[in-house]
């Protein structure tokens, strides 16, 4: 295959993949972010548009106090008489839930709690009289056992009621490999498969396969399991796992699933996280699945997104526990976009925020910022732990400029006294220095750039590995956007230059 790969760059963690009719649709995890579930769709695999959120109202992701790294995992998208389902586990707050739409792109409905699943990465199938057969990794997410895998499980379910009908029954959990996670059913001719991920979401992350006459088990596994994995080897796209099947009209079989493209010396970073790419999947004699390792193809060129303020918030934005539009003051100054802070700063669990996902391995944000009286900047976030941050303070004579690195337990900052006045504000993410072995370990290098006037200050270059999926461990990916501490600070764009250089 040599579609694009990754088919949906940036943080675009544990896909899942519906073809109805001649459109594919992908859904990825969101955690504290809202809105929850970007819905991507296509109709030839190489250019993906997002045509909405599954969570856009408060009440259907109760998000507000969610703890990082908890929230919105792991969706699974399927369709039945007409009707899109998407059911998702929402860790630390509602549990296992079941949403429905008429169409892809939404509105979605408030969802309904299966109380009965007591685990993550739900999947949902129906068997041969139309039962819903909802099949998950028996992971304990509240109370003294956090944390405690019971291997895969499925229950039986009304998905009218939310109530479980029978089960759980324990299935086949892989072949002992850690985390058998990320299950999907489906229904190939006579058979059922089970397809599970295991090895953990890092290195040692694959996909195993099992078969059953029957829906409910027993499985028999496969003869090559895991039979697809990047562990141990030196290809570009690692981690490769958490897959999802979908048959194309003209009957092959495609695999879309998470990766991460690390860079770096033996051990490498990956800046962008987790994101979603595609392969295919051959069908031996036996019915056992085989799946091409995964093919690095990203868009070539650069990637820009010049956005300015002039009409309504797009659906790429994303802001902490809460819903961009109520940040957003888009008429105070008419074009630009205006946030109010409130006081908290970007550790805080509800920063004033608003951003986007990093999308290419190298990556420019700018924006010209006027805060009068105010304090705000632009940062690249991976958690309230992990962030760089270029913070603007005007007092009317002078405009400091703080470049600010900030890691688990660690902050460091350097300043620049500029005139008063708006200043444009550059986080720069380079490729390492390749000149010296120990400079060349990493993934990238941060700069920290202002611009006033004609004069340019550049206040820090900073090792970009700790904004990675292997440091910071968050399960989200780079975010990048602008910010308020203090007063109203004004923004005149978001200016994204990316390139996979
Ligand atoms: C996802 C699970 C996983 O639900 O990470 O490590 C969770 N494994 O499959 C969040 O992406």
């Amino acid at each position: 295959m040599t579609l694009v790969n990754p088919i949906i760059p940036g943080f675009n963690p544990d896909p899942s993949i519906l073809r109805v009719g001649d459109t594919y649709y992908v859904v990825t995890s969101t955690f504290e972010y809202i809105p929850g579930i970007p819905v991507y769709s296509s109709t030839d695999l190489e250019n993906w548009e997002r045509i909405g959120n599954v969570i856009t109202r408060p009440e259907q992701g109760d998000l507000g106090a969610v703890q990082t790294g908890l929230g919105v995992w792991a969706p699974t998208l399927r369709y039945r008489d007409g009707t899109f389902y998407l059911i998702i586990t929402i860790a630390g707050t509602r549990g296992c839930v079941v949403f429905t739409s008429e169409r892809a792109e939404g509105p979605w409905d408030d969802g309904v709690v299966l109380d009965g699943v007591e685990g993550i990465d739900p999947d949902l199938a129906w068997d041969e009289h139309g039962v819903a057969v909802v099949t998950y990794s028996g992971l304990v997410m509240k109370g003294p056992d956090f944390g405690k895998h019971g291997g895969i499980r499925q229950v039986d379910v009304d998905l009218a009621t939310g109530e479980v009908l029978a089960g759980p029954r324990d299935l086949w959990s892989g072949t002992g490999l850690k985390f058998p996670e990320a299950p999907h059913l489906y229904r190939r001719g006579d058979d059922w498969y089970l397809m599970i991920a295991e090895g953990g979401t890092e290195r040692g992350h694959g996909v195993s396969i099992a078969r059953s006459a029957n829906a409910r088990g027993p499985f028999e596994p496969g003869p090559q399991n895991p039979f697809l994995s990047a562990r141990s080897t030196n290809r570009p796209i690692q981690n490769t796992g958490h897959g999802d099947l979908v048959e194309t009209p003209d009957g092959r079989t495609l695999m879309v699933l998470l990766g991460v493209r690390p860079r770096g010396g033996t051990q490498a970073f990956s800046a962008l996280g987790r994101e979603t790419f595609i392969t295919e999947v051959y069908w031996d004699d036996a019915g056992w699945p085989s799946a091409d390792p995964v093919v690095l193809a990203p868009r070539p060129g650069e990637t820009v997104e010049t956005i300015g303020f002039d009409g309504p918030l797009d659906n790429g934005w994303l802001a902490i526990r809460r819903a961009p539009a109520d940040l957003a003051d888009l008429g105070s100054s008419p074009g630009s976009l205006t946030l109010h802070g409130d006081g908290a700063d970007m550790t805080a669990q509800t920063p004033v925020f608003l951003g986007r996902r990093q999308l290419n391995q190298t990556a420019t944000l700018s924006s010209t910022v006027s805060a009068p009286g105010a304090t705000g900047g632009i940062a690249v976030r991976y958690d309230e732990h992990t962030v760089y941050s270029l913070t603007v303070s005007d007092d009317g004579t002078v405009a400091t400029v703080t470049a600010e690195a900030r890691v688990p337990g660690i902050v460091q900052r350097w300043t620049a006294a500029l005139p008063s006045g708006p200043v444009e504000l550059v986080l720069a993410s380079e490729p390492s220095r390749t000149d010296s072995m120990v400079d060349m370990m990493t993934s990238d290098l941060v700069h920290f750039v202002a611009r006033s006037g004609d004069a340019e200050t550049t206040l820090a270059a900073v090792d970009g590995r700790y904004l990675s999926a292997e440091t910071a461990a968050s399960f989200t990916g780079r975010v990048l956007g602008l910010f308020a501490v203090q007063g109203s600070v004004t923004f005149d764009g978001y200016r994204y230059v990316g390139s996979e250089r």
